[in-house]
């Protein structure tokens, strides 16, 4: 059975767990925290999280995992077989995770975690958001979905990353992200319906105390 390393406060882990729930495969979660340890490097080479577990071992890097899922278990497909199309929804999660997750975890530690950043980081987050929100109000579709009609692996970024990004802006910016693309609002409050979001959410918020009692343990 696959099996997915990692913990469910995590936002990619989340976004793997969605991919296996929405595609009805059979997985075992396995709790594993990320970290430099021989025994966490010997499972995940930069010590991240997720991994997923399967017959011939281990596969590591979100998107790589995704693509891996959608190759093995075509079933109910996040990712268009039509090459043009394909290259749409890789791009569009590219660009969120690049361009909108990367430059908001710079700042999560403060936004989430009441430590803080330098300055100077945060006002990079700042432009930078800015730069990512507005690439995705271009080239998303929402229709309803990111990339079109279907849920695709570009929902699972959109919806693990943006509203991530949307909570340091508003708190370290006063900035609503969305302010200008109601469409993207209307789209998370659309998969915030979906009963395998639930079910994820409901285990993120179970996880919540034990995952803050660890990091408080290490300030
Ligand atoms: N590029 C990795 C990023 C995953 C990632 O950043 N995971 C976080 C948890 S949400 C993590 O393991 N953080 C620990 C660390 O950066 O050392 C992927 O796509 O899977």
């Amino acid at each position: 059975m696959l099996k997915l390393y990692g913990f469910c406060v995590s936002n990619y882990y989340n976004m793997v767990k969605l991919a296996l729930l929405e595609k009805g495969l059979p997985f075992e979660e396995v709790q594993f925290f990320s970290g430099q340890s021989p025994q966490v490097l010997a499972i995940s080479p930069r010590g991240k999280i997720p991994v997923l577990g399967v017959e011939q071992g281990f596969i590591n890097e979100t998107s790589v995992i995704l693509e891996y899922l959608e190759h093995a278990h075509p079933g109910t497909a996040l990712l268009p077989a039509e090459p043009f199309q394909r290259a749409q929804v890789l791009a569009l999660a590219r660009e969120i995770e690049l361009y909108i997750e990367l430059p908001a975890r710079a700042c999560y530690t403060e936004a989430f975690l009441g430590m803080t950043v330098p300055q100077a980081i945060k006002d990079k987050t700042r432009e930078d958001l800015l730069l990512g929100i507005a690439t995705l109000a271009r080239h998303g579709r929402f229709a309803p979905y990111v990339a079109g009609d279907g849920l695709s692996v570009a929902d699972l970024y959109f919806l693990y990353s943006v509203p991530l990004a949307c909570g340091v802006a508003k708190k370290l910016f006063g900035l609503d992200l969305l302010a200008e693309l109601p469409a993207a609002q209307a789209l998370l409050e659309r998969l915030e319906q979906n009963p395998n979001v639930q079910r994820i959410a409901a285990d993120k918020e179970a996880c919540m105390p034990a995952f803050l009692e660890m990091v408080n343990s290490k300030k």
